[in-house]
């Protein structure tokens, strides 16, 4: 009997037949190399996200200025941690290691968010991770809910469900400090003032100049342009900031009737560019602080491995 081996274009073809009909990919369907690489570089940087994003967060964990509000922020930082593995774990099924992953981080390769290099100067700041930049996510996140990879896209819907509840909680921060006295009100404006354009950043370029979405688009790993979902987070948006009683810091931003969206003021992309590329205000300590922990952390993972090779040892 002859065997029939598909050629490289036909497997192609089939697997973006397979994507356009919405059917997932799994982790051992065939799949090009070029759709493997770009997935583990997005899952791993947003994996690299969701840990360095405890950091600014966890600033305030011993400051937070009721018992109450301590623990739902301490529970908060953990599910962020939580997302970190889910999401480590969902590269790894590509055949990365996690290992290679966190090398690349600490080396500058993969990138992590840009938001999380700007500090936590005031507890509303805390209110507006949750408010805006946790929604800034969901908007993303819920159209990678029907990303085309099948792990990637399980963990967003569990991912989903708890960032709601980070968003909420943050408004709610927010809801106590609008409704308060002169200077918590002020606290609030300046938070909003300092991490509005930032959050706007997190969507990335304009499509025009995102050097991977028209190829993500095409398998479906992006459901949606970086500027369709940051219109779709200021449409959302400018109506909580206007319940809350503070004012969005954007001469620009104004209702657009024919467009039936927010028009809004241009992004400073040399702040984005420099910040991506490594010199933000808290690039440098935010990677020191993943480095120290991740080698204090060292004899967990030996301890860990050394008591598998055991176990493994007894069980053969
Ligand atoms: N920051 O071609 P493009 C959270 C990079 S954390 C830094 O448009 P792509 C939370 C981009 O990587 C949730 N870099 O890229 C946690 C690329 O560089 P490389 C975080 C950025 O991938 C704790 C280059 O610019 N969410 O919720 O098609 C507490 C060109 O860009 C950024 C995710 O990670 C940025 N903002 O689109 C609270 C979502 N933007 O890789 C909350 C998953 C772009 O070639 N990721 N770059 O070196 C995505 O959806 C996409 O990767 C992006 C960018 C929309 C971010």
């Amino acid at each position: 009997m002859t065997e029939y081996r598909l050629s490289g274009a036909e497997l192609e073809a089939a697997f973006q037949t397979r994507v356009d009909d919405e059917r997932r990919i799994e982790p051992k369907d065939w799949m090009p190399d070029a759709y493997r690489k770009n997935l583990v570089r997005q899952i791993s940087q947003h994996a690299h996200s969701e840990i360095i994003g405890m950091q600014p967060e966890g600033n305030w964990i011993t400051r937070a200025p009721t018992l109450k509000r301590k623990m739902i922020l301490l529970a908060k930082v953990q599910d962020e941690g939580g997302h970190g593995l889910y999401l480590y774990s969902a590269a790894e099924t590509l055949g990365a290691s996690r290992e290679d992953m966190i090398e690349a981080l600490h080396q500058g390769r993969a990138k992590y968010a840009s938001i999380f290099n700007y500090p936590t100067l005031t507890w509303a700041d805390i209110g507006m991770i949750g408010w805006l930049v946790d929604g800034a996510a969901i908007v993303n996140q819920i159209s990678l809910q029907r990303t085309s990879y099948g792990p990637y896209s399980r963990a967003m819907i569990r991912i989903c469900k708890e960032e709601s509840f980070h968003q909420r909680q943050g408004f709610e921060i927010l809801m106590a400090l609008a409704a308060g006295s002169e200077a918590q009100k002020a606290m609030a404006q300046d938070a909003l003032n300092r991490w509005w354009w930032p959050t706007l950043m997190m969507f990335g370029p304009h499509d025009s100049e995102s050097a991977h979405s028209a190829q993500s688009m095409q398998w479906k790993i992006k459901r949606k342009s970086n500027d369709e979902l940051r219109q779709d987070f200021v449409d959302q948006t400018v109506p909580q900031a206007d319940f809350l009683g503070l004012k969005i810091p954007d001469p620009e931003l104004r209702w657009n009737e024919d467009r039936g969206h927010y028009d809004f003021g241009e992004i400073d992309w040399d702040e984005f560019w420099t910040v991506v590329s490594g010199n933000g205000l808290c690039n440098r300590e935010r990677l020191a602080r993943h480095r120290k922990a991740h080698q204090d952390g060292k004899w967990v993972r030996e301890a860990m491995r050394a008591y598998e090779e055991k176990r493994r040892a007894r069980a053969a």
